[in-house]
């Protein structure tokens, strides 16, 4: 039996060498998603927000109401490398942990390998895999800090922005770019106090965007509460969102193309123009040109 083949018999080691080769994009990895298909159908789940919010409490909590009814998880989280968040990981394993001996539960850490392109692209292809494996929904855990998290958010199709009580969330949310891509809410915490604040505060914030304001849902997610509520809401979307679906997946494999042609161009470029990013390298850094008219010069060199 060939890779492809194990992985629809549901092997979950096949599955685990699946996701490495199609994570570094290898070209076993483009072969074998072509061989699965695209798949395509798994609601694609983006949860992000600040660190220690409780993303992957709520995600614990999920993923036991979706396997309350048969459904088929599976998760992506990507390990942030910042230093300030990377304790968290072996908690989010133990907790996860409660799952992992579930066959119908997928759970898979993915590696922040520095560039973002290149993680971007690494987790759009792992969710393509989980997906033509069966898995929905897909959920993708991935902490709301900066650009490249929203990047990765655009790899889901429904994106949930999970904020908690305190601690400036809302406005390092703000920041992030983390209220402008909800499109759903999620207090968390909600049992400490500073939840109608925050309520309010996100209120007001919503109320400011262009598109329809997000639905805002309290959960205490080490409890369970409100998560009920949030998987309706998921449901919802995945059931009656077709059309709204249909255009983020347009988005989407617009974005992907776009960045694997950069990325080709760019190596492409490379290869053949090394020698003079070094001789333009030692003349910027002697000052005997500019960066500007540098990079002026590879691209007319380029076109003869
Ligand atoms: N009081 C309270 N604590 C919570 C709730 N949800 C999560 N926590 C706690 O908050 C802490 C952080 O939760 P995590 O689920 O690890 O948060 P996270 O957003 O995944 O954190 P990072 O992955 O580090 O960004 C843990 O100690 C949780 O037990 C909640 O609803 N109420
Ligand atoms: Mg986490």
């Amino acid at each position: 039996m060939n890779l492809a083949e194990s992985i629809q018999q549901g092997d979950r080691r096949a599955l685990a060498r699946g996701l490495t080769l199609v994570e570094n994009e290898t070209p076993e990895g483009v072969a074998l998603l072509a061989a699965l298909g695209s798949g395509g159908t798994a609601h694609r789940i983006g949860i992000t927000g600040p660190p220690g919010a409780g993303k992957s409490t709520l995600v614990s909590a999920l993923i036991a109401a979706w396997r309350a009814t048969n459904a088929t998880v599976g998760v992506l989280a990507v390990d942030p490398s910042s230093p300030f968040t990377g304790g968290a990981l072996l908690g989010d394993r133990i907790r996860m942990l409660a799952h992992t001996a579930d066959e119908h539960v997928f759970i898979r850490s993915l590696a922040s390998r520095g560039a973002l392109g290149g993680l971007a692209a690494g987790v759009y292809n792992a969710a393509d895999l989980l997906d033509a494996a069966g898995f929905d929904p897909v959920l993708l855990e991935t902490v709301g800090v900066g650009q490249g998290e929203v990047e990765i958010c655009r790899a889901a199709d429904t994106t949930v922005v999970v904020l908690a009580p305190g601690s400036g969330d809302i406005v390092q949310g703000m920041k992030a770019g983390l209220l402008e891509i909800a499109d759903i809410l999620v207090i968390n915490q909600a049992d400490r106090e500073g939840a109608d604040a925050l309520e309010a505060a996100l209120q007001s914030a919503v109320e400011l965007r262009d598109a329809v304001a997000p639905p805002i849902v309290r959960t205490i997610a080490t409890r369970g509460e409100g998560v009920p509520e949030l998987r309706a809401l998921l449901d919802e979307r995945a059931a009656a969102g077709a059309e709204v679906l249909a255009a983020r997946r347009l988005e989407r494999a617009r974005a992907r193309l776009r960045a694997a042609a950069d990325r080709h161009r760019a190596e492409a470029f490379w290869t053949s123009h090394g020698e003079a990013l070094e001789t333009a390298a030692v003349e910027v850094a002697e000052g005997r040109l500019s960066a500007a008219a540098a990079v002026s010069r590879l691209l007319e060199d380029e076109r003869r």
